[in-house]
């Protein structure tokens, strides 16, 4: 690895602590980043793993006024849950902090603080919207109003969740307060604004010259933020939760969430390590990553770092891997739609298949662009990938080597070209895994991983040692002893990809790992800066012994190696590796989407039966009074041979019999129609529909969503009287 640097800190984006995390989520940042950081553990290298809770921000405070909560209650009830989710998933923080914790709040004070003596900030009054009945300022997200764009009624201040147009509050038609349903006024407040302007030189410099290797959908948007031009941006907002602004005559302000969630990162690193957390922070020789969400690239590569050099003395990030985003069954995720798959419910519903979930959103990685996840697609990848190729080889290495050389690795004698050609392509596939790794293509290492596990199950599938035992005891030997050492090489590829079967494997193996350090607090919440389990063969000879029970431990340099278990070294019980996934349980989570599906497109289609079509252009009265309207009644009716939408229905008008061929037969039956009185435009020019001559036509209604029902009087009239 780079060795200018010492050690890495890894951060990933700090959920909003305002509903659960989801698969889109996990996707995106949280399990790329514990694959990165475990491939960096594995490699001995000093690595600090920070995230916690963004807890400010207005979507919390209207959550809590939904439910008359407080936003601490609802910052308390899902910070637990999204910790726990991601340690159900193996994903392990060193730290997960909250942003309503006092060091945070002093951390973030203080920063604001030194940034506002530099004179760093300057001062605007600008009008904003202001609820005259609740007497507060309004955010973007506490104002309601018709779209401009698409007329949907209910669009947000800052945007419209029917079109997905960004917008600005003074764009919303008809503005309403969300808090007391009032109009709202316009009243002056002024606010600390960071002039971004200053730094787009320098940022030009340092990313566009300086990170040319970002990924492109990365580097791309600070590009084409920074030719747009940059403007000051607003740090402080007037509203009553979040860090209140440390400078007299602020009061009523607060830092705006955007300001104090980055310093969260810092914050959460001195929460962990109070008196030595600078290292982290403003040694040059530690190496920053954040991993983020791809609509969060604007704060973490251009309005964080403006605030780190505004401030001085902090380092900037190194890379700043982000994700496109993930598809649910082809359809957006959405989280106030309920269409997703949410962390906690896998967790619950598929125990002890959080390595799949892992897998199969790793292997769907949305790297280079949007990505689909599908429940078959799950269960395949599961069944015939994790089951069939890696647990079967795992499977067949261990419980033959039980069988035939009671559970005791046999010794590897004469090499066969097979042998040497699969050993010979296991130091390829480790430095395609290295680069893959450290370029953050994430996809394609577990690609790599993958093969190491297909070829062990092709050499073990071609050299059939159940079949070769018979004849040739040494020769089955030398098979064994050459899948159980690639056994090894999977424990270490996919440490980093699934690291509860790897840890099953290593208890199959019966060997260790040497993970590196580890900063995650002990029970007395010391920090730890610990080797997991240092290797005997890495490590010098009077090192500790290994802590995990084993003589062997693994470690990455030994990845290739035909050697890792020594001929002689007994295995540990043989188990399960992956279980398969049965259809029901595949079922269970398509019906309970296709639930969720028919819910929303039954609502969406009340809402589009309640639209009414625009006003057609006036008419004159006379343009009116040129149309004969009467009612009649129904005669006879059927359906028009051929067709599926014509009824031809003979009528009494009062005035005379005749045929009207109409459109309606989608709507009506022939049965529905006899007997029935209408109303009709009795002179309209007749027309010869099918070779029917039809003279007239019926009145009906048609709904927003096309529904279309004829016109009746509310009591029987006779026949022939005029609507007018
Ligand atoms: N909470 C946005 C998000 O969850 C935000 C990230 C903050 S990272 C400092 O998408
Ligand atoms: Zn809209």
């Amino acid at each position: 690895m780079d060795s200018e640097f010492k050690r890495t800190l890894v951060t990933c984006a700090l959920p909003y602590t305002n509903g659960p995390v989801h698969i889109g989520h996990l996707a995106g940042v949280y399990v790329p980043a514990d694959i990165y950081v475990r491939y960096l553990r594995l490699r001995g290298e000093d690595v600090l793993f920070v995230c916690g809770s963004d807890e400010h921000g207005v979507p919390i405070t209207i959550k809590a006024r939904e439910q008359g909560c407080s936003p601490q209650d609802i910052v308390d009830r899902y910070h637990g849950l999204i910790r726990d989710s991601f340690a159900g998933l193996g994903i392990n923080f060193d730290v997960y902090g909250r942003t309503t914790s006092k060091v945070h709040e002093k951390t973030a004070s203080d920063f604001f603080r030194k940034l506002y003596d530099d004179g760093k900030f300057i001062v605007r009054e600008s009008e904003q919207y202001y609820d005259p009945e609740a007497g507060t300022f309004l955010a973007d997200r506490y104002i309601v109003g018709t779209c401009p764009k698409c007329g949907f009624e209910r669009a947000y201040g800052d945007q419209c969740e029917k079109c997905g147009s960004t917008l600005s509050p003074d764009e919303l038609i008809n503005p309403r307060s969300k808090l007391s349903g009032a109009q709202p006024i316009r009243k002056k407040t002024s606010h600390w604004y960071l002039p971004l302007q200053d730094y787009e030189q320098w940022l030009r410099d340092w990313i566009l010259e300086g990170h040319k290797e970002w990924r492109p959908n990365v580097y791309g948007q600070v590009k084409s933020w920074l030719d747009g031009g940059l403007q000051p941006r607003a740090v402080t907002r007037d509203l009553d939760w979040g860090v209140p602004v440390p400078v007299e005559g602020a009061e009523g302000k607060v830092l705006y969430v955007w300001f104090d969630a980055p310093i969260g990162y810092i914050s959460n690193t001195r929460e962990l390590f109070p008196d030595d957390w600078e290292k982290w922070w403003k040694s040059e020789d530690t190496r920053l990553i954040h991993f983020i969400g791809k609509d969060n690239i604007v704060f973490h590569c251009i309005v964080f770092p403006s605030m780190l050099k505004a401030h001085g003395g902090y380092i900037l990030p190194d890379n700043v891997p982000s994700n496109e985003f993930l598809n649910l069954e082809g359809d957006k995720i959405s989280t106030s739609q309920n269409w997703a798959v949410w962390a906690h419910e896998y967790l619950r519903d598929f125990p002890g298949k959080e390595d799949v979930l892992r897998y199969v959103l790793t292997a769907n990685a949305p790297e280079t662009k949007d990505n689909d996840f599908s429940w078959k697609d799950f269960q395949q990848r599961n069944n015939s990938e994790l089951v069939a190729i890696f647990g079967n080889f795992v499977n067949r290495a261990v419980v033959l080597t039980h069988k035939y050389f009671d559970g005791k690795v046999p010794a590897r004698g004469t090499l066969e070209p097979v042998d040497s050609e699969v050993l010979a392509q296991i130091p390829e596939l480790r430095s395609s895994l290295e680069r893959n790794f450290e370029g953050f293509h994430f996809r394609e290492a577990l690609k790599d991983a993958m093969s190491i596990a297909r070829l062990g199950n092709k050499y073990i599938s071609d050299t059939e040692p159940w079949k070769v035992i018979k004849t040739d005891r040494d020769r089955a030997a030398t098979i064994l002893n050459i899948s159980l050492q690639i056994c090894c090489d999977l424990a270490l590829a996919f440490e980093p990809f699934t690291p509860f079967a790897a840890e099953r494997l290593r208890g199959m193996l019966h060997v260790g790992l040497a993970a590196g350090f580890d900063h995650r607090p002990d029970r007395d919440g010391a920090a730890q800066h610990t080797v997991l389990c240092p290797s005997p063969v890495a490590g010098d000879s009077d090192s500790a012994a290994p802590s995990c029970g084993t003589d062997i431990c693994l470690d990455w340099s030994m990845f290739g190696s035909a050697d890792m278990l020594p001929a002689g070294h007994a295995l540990g019980e043989a188990e399960l590796l992956f279980a398969k996934v049965e259809d029901d349980a595949i079922e269970a989570q398509t019906a309970r989407l296709a639930a969720i599906k028919a819910e929303r497109e039954a609502a969406a289609a009340a809402e589009a039966a309640k639209k009414a079509a625009p006003l057609k252009p006036e008419c004159s009265y006379e343009d009116f009074d040129k149309m004969d309207i009467r009612t009649a009644t129904v005669l006879d009716a059927e359906r028009v041979p051929k067709t599926d939408k014509l009824l031809k229905l003979t009528i009494d008008t009062g005035l005379d019999r005749r045929v009207i061929v109409s459109g309606i037969a989608e709507y009506y039956s022939p049965e529905d129609m006899k007997g029935r009185q209408i109303c009709i435009l009795a002179n309209l020019r007749p027309r010869t529909i099918r070779g029917i001559e039809s003279k007239g036509m019926i009145l009906m209604a048609r709904q927003g969503d096309g529904k279309m029902r004829f016109i009746t009087p509310q009591e029987v009239l006779a026949d022939g009287s005029q609507i007018n």
